[in-house]
């Protein structure tokens, strides 16, 4: 015997915006985007200048340059993350475009924010084969999140918290495209960029930093875990790439902790936290009291969120 289907008793959908819309779609509810992406991608040609050759618009049919076309889509993909989790319309919160340039130098290997757009190296072939990689997509774009969310000066602490929160959204880009929960997640960033030859699994590794590869070319990856082993060095802007390391791991065993999905809870604290830190020279110690608040808003005091959260901080050597 079939149930008549009745759907006169169904909720209507909660106003966007609202943190019943916000927990909806934490939850894992399908919301039609809020918010268009404006992709401008350019060519450029080997050369060192930006942004270089406008080869596709937002709209446009693929323009036939791989990576291009590859950074369109990622950049579509991180600026639908935003959108969609944390209801942020682009970089800027305020619809900015989303510039990019693939094919940056010859053999350049590298990637990077530059405070205006991205742009992607291909890589020399020996060590990187590409740059076009979501996570380090994500990574990039997240440096633009950080900027226009008050920054944090790319120096020391404050630097690596910077990298830490780039890795954390880039990951959390990754899983969620891949549509992995935290235990399915390899928690690389960069995980498709390393050369034939370099012995590794990717550029950084949030659940064992540094062991992401260890080379004669490349060398051991520095980075440490714990705050006994945070390297005060003058190299890197203060380690800001080797002591994102401490953070990294700190959200990698709060996820652990907590199960389902990155960019629900913690990825929620994380960005409400970024959202109101307010303090560009922020220590480690500082950004972790900082998720713990955020947590506290979110989840309530006494909370297992708040709990667990103030437990993962506290293996990493940073008690909250
Ligand atoms: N790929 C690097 C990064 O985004 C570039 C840099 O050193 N700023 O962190
Ligand atoms: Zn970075």
């Amino acid at each position: 015997r079939e149930e008549r289907q009745d759907h006169s008793h169904v909720t209507p959908p909660p106003p966007e915006g609202s943190p019943a819309a916000v927990r909806a779609r934490a939850a894992g509810a399908v919301a039609a985007s809020r918010y268009s992406p404006n992709r401008q991608i350019h060519d450029g040609q080997n050369k060192a200048t930006l942004p270089g050759k406008l080869v596709r618009e937002e709209g446009d049919d693929p323009c036939g340059i791989e990576d291009a076309d590859r950074a369109y889509d990622a950049a579509g993909e991180v600026f639908a993350l935003f959108g969609d989790e944390f209801d942020r319309d682009s970089l800027d919160g305020k619809g900015m475009p989303l510039i990019a340039t693939v094919n940056h130098r010859r053999r350049y290997n590298n990637a990077f924010w530059d405070g205006e757009q991205m742009a992607y190296g291909n890589g020399d072939g020996q060590l990187f084969t590409t740059f076009i990689d979501l996570s380090v997509i994500a990574h990039e774009m997240t440096h633009g999140v950080i900027q226009h969310s008050g920054g944090l000066v790319y120096q020391d602490q404050s630097g690596a918290l910077n990298e830490s929160i780039a890795d954390v959204f880039g990951t959390i880009a990754l899983q969620r495209h891949k549509g992995q929960d935290v235990y399915q997640a390899d928690w690389v960033i960069g995980g498709e960029i390393l050369g034939p030859d370099i012995n590794g699994v990717g550029l950084r590794s949030m659940k064992a930093p540094g062991t992401a590869y260890h080379d004669d070319l490349m060398g051991q990856d520095p980075q440490p875990f714990h705050m006994d082993n945070f390297l005060s060095t003058s190299d890197d802007h203060g380690g800001v790439h080797i002591n994102s390391g401490i953070p990294n791991h700190a959200f990698y065993l709060y996820c652990m902790y907590m199960g389902s999905n990155s960019w629900e809870k913690p990825g929620q604290i994380w960005y409400r936290a970024l959202q109101e830190l307010n303090n560009p020279l922020a220590s480690f110690a500082q950004w972790s009291d900082q998720t713990v608040a955020a947590a506290i808003e979110l989840y309530g005091i006494g909370s297992l969120e708040v709990t667990m959260l103030r437990r993962a901080w506290k293996l990493v050597g940073l008690p909250t």
